[in-house]
């Protein structure tokens, strides 16, 4: 079985200890904020071991959008080198956990309706995207199976 190694960030370790310790009853939001995040555990492409990131919660239908945001830092956050690679993910929205499939949104429209969407569930995002030059990266969580 895979090893799973947490963040090296504090306050992201905290996030995911508290998310997940209480089954998705406690820690759900952004510190400050009150805004909902989700949790991604996805695999590291080089390591191959179990990494868990929290993001914040921007919901299409029955899928989720992952902005790689990063606070608009220069270098896309190491989590999109993963997911870009190894994209079946598991989605933990509170206490709800699902089998997901990641794919990055290249088409121009698709992105923009995405990102508007992003912006409106956690409007930082639009700054972040002023801070960097880079384009900040936009995946799209799909539901890998359907409800029975
Ligand atoms: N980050 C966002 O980008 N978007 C969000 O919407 C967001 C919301 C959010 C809400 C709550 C919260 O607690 C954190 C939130 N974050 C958000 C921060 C997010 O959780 C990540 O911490 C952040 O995006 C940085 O991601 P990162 O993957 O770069 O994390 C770093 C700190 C990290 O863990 N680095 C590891 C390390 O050891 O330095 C590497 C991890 C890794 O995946 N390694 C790969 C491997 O194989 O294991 C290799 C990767 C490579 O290409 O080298």
């Amino acid at each position: 079985m895979a090893t799973y190694i947490p963040s090296p960030v504090d306050w992201v370790r905290k996030q995911v200890e508290k998310y997940e310790g209480s089954g998705g009853t406690q820690g759900t939001t952004l510190l400050d904020t009150g805004l909902p995040v989700i949790i991604v555990t996805h695999v590291g492409h080089k390591t191959g071991a179990i990494r868990k990131t929290p993001l914040m919660r921007v919901k299409d239908a029955n899928s989720y959008v992952l902005v790689g945001s990063q606070g608009g830092a220069p270098k896309d956050p190491a989590w999109v080198h993963n997911l870009r690679l190894k994209p079946d993910v598991e989605v933990r929205d509170e206490t709800a956990v699902q089998p997901m499939r990641v794919r990055e949104v290249a088409d121009e429209a698709e992105r923009s309706r995405l990102w508007r969407l992003a912006v409106a569930a956690y409007p930082p995002y639009e700054d972040y995207q002023k801070r960097t030059s880079r384009r900040i990266p936009v995946f799209v969580a799909e539901p890998t199976k359907t409800a029975a």
